[in-house]
């Protein structure tokens, strides 16, 4: 089997073992993250390139998972066009000055990757040099329209999303301008990260599921496509990611992905049924990190078993909890690498074993 397994499994192409990342491994969890991160805003770290490069590097030679994910952030190009946007230690991303009337849209012009995120290239090329001799490729991101929106619009996290649906629903030509110039900032700058040398990306839209699907073909979907749209061409795999979307996976997919995210609330042989034929990457309990490892070993095997072994992406159903024990990821990787795809079936003793 030639090429890596990741995008080969991205493809649905037979391999060798399930390929296994996980969504936040560099971060909070690892002591030599937080030696090497200081304390200064994320946003710092992120223009700092050869921070970023050791950051994602990280969880590489640690676990030997299949694929890096670049240290940054979804807020980044929207902070990098002078939205005003920071992200605050232990909150997240923050507006001061939130998205209210058509004259905040000026304050969301083109993304010029080389001029307003050099700093992103000169990392993702570094990465993708040091990376390509061990045949593990790096996944470039972006947030996706609705869920940067979320926070522009609302001014930090929200549970609710109350303002975001008010202006979505109250104003739909004004939220379609919105989301329409946020996919053009994703779009452009994933392609610039495909250019710089990413293998695969990640669209990000982590709070998707706050929707209904009749909101989320009227006021999202169309945005989301033209982000993956614009990606078609690179003939890069599109990992299309949100957490709560057991409703939505259907869209998703036809929005233009090659593989879709899915949390731990929809069994990954249910998934696939929703998705069609697509590649399927999941979708473990973080939180299940921190039980006993029985119980976290029974959960991959049952993981591996709904995943069918074949366009399958081991992963978890949403980002490493910073409380995770690094040393329950590396039994993890270990573990869905020693399980050859043909035994999958019977991973977790279920079909009569
Ligand atoms: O592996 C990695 O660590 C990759 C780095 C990464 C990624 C992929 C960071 C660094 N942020 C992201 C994406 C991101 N940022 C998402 C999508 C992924 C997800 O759902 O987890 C979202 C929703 C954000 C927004 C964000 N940025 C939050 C969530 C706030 C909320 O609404 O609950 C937070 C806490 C941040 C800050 C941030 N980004 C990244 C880190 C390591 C941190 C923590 C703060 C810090 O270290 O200063």
């Amino acid at each position: 089997m030639t090429g890596c397994r990741f995008l080969r499994a991205c493809r649905s192409e037979p391999v060798d073992r399930v390929p296994v990342w996980f969504m936040r491994q560099a971060g909070r969890s690892l002591p030599e993250y937080r030696a090497a991160r200081g304390t200064g805003s994320i946003l710092s770290a992120i223009a700092d390139p050869d921070l970023v490069a050791e950051l994602t590097l990280q969880p590489v030679r640690r676990y030997g998972v299949d694929a890096a994910i670049l240290f940054s952030d979804i807020v980044v190009p929207a902070a990098a066009v002078g939205f005003g946007v920071e992200v605050a230690p232990g909150t997240g991303p923050v507006v001061a000055d939130p998205f209210r009337h058509p004259d905040d849209l000026r304050r969301l012009r083109p993304l010029e990757p080389e001029v307003d995120t050099p700093y992103v290239l000169e990392a993702v090329r570094a990465i993708a040099a040091e990376l390509r001799p061990r045949g593990v490729p790096l996944i470039g991101f972006a947030g996706a329209p609705f869920t940067v929106a979320s926070y522009l619009v609302e001014g930090g996290p929200s549970r609710t999303y109350a303002r975001t649906k008010a202006l979505m629903h109250g104003n739909p030509t004004l939220w379609m301008a919105l989301v329409d110039r946020l996919a053009d900032l994703a779009g452009t700058s994933l392609l610039s990260q495909v250019e710089a040398g990413a293998g695969a990306v990640q669209l990000f839209d982590s709070w998707a599921g706050a929707l209904s699907p009749d909101e989320y073909r009227r006021f999202v979907a169309p945005a989301t496509t033209k982000v993956l749209d614009a990606l078609a061409a690179t003939g890069v795999p599109r990992i299309h990611f949100g957490v709560g979307t057991g409703e939505l996976l259907g869209q998703m997919a036809r929005a233009g992905a090659d593989v879709v995210g899915v949390d731990w609330r929809v069994p990954l042989d249910e998934a696939r049924r929703r998705i069609g034929g697509r590649a399927v990457q999941g979708n473990l309990d973080p939180a299940l990190c921190l039980a006993p490892w029985p119980a976290i070993e029974q959960q991959v095997r049952t993981v591996l078993r709904e995943g069918g072994g074949i366009g399958h992406i081991f992963n978890l159903g949403h980002g490493v909890l910073p409380k995770t024990d690094p040393e329950i990821l590396e039994r993890v990787v270990t573990l869905v690498h020693s399980t050859p795809p043909s035994d999958v079936a019977r991973a977790d003793g279920a079909n009569g074993a």
